[in-house]
């Protein structure tokens, strides 16, 4: 068994269902046990597209990293993930941020996430669930990481009734 964190993020569509059916189908390859706030975030790398809906969620897997990555790629695909602009507008974004303590760089897949150090979108909602997780390639928390990072981007918690109709 493995413990892992996952970070997912939408800005194409119904960003919030979407993120909800991807964390539906991660249920056949993980035992999810917290997911944090969903925040709205200002899409960072590629400025000109909407803003993301972002969140972490933490579980246990019995899942190697490869087919970890597979299952995550298969449900991007599953709801309708086409983009393949770098940074760019996405249906569903699944990234592995940690696997245990595990130390893993190969070409299609490194762990821990190679900027998950430096997004507040995904430090803030991190740090939520793991303030005292330690970096296993920094040696540094979560907390300090977020709170290096958290003056770089807007973020704001988001609540589900921002996106009913008003009428
Ligand atoms: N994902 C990216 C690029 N930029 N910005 C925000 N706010 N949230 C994201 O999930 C995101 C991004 C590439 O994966
Ligand atoms: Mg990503
Ligand atoms: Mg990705």
């Amino acid at each position: 068994m493995a413990t892992v964190y996952l970070s997912l993020g939408s800005n194409l569509g119904n960003r919030a269902l979407n993120i909800y059916a991807a964390l539906r189908h991660l249920g056949a390859g993980i035992r999810l046990e917290e997911i944090s706030s969903l925040y709205e975030t200002e899409p960072v790398g590629l400025k000109d597209q909407p803003w993301f809906l972002n969140l972490v969620c933490c579980g246990e897997t019995e899942l190697s990293p490869e087919a970890l990555l597979d299952l995550a790629k298969r449900i991007e695909q599953h709801l309708g993930r086409r983009e393949a602009v770098r940074f760019g507008p996405r249906i569903i974004d699944i990234d592995i941020l940690l696997y245990d303590d595990l130390l893993l760089n190969t070409p299609h897949l490194q762990i821990p996430h190679p900027r998950l150090h430096e997004r507040a979108f995904v430090l803030t909602p991190l740090t939520e669930l793991a303030p005292d997780l330690v970096h296993p390639a920094l040696n540094v928390s979560v907390r300090k990481l977020q709170e290096g990072a958290s003056s770089m981007e807007t973020i704001r918690l988001y609540h589900f009734r921002d996106e009913q109709a008003s009428d």
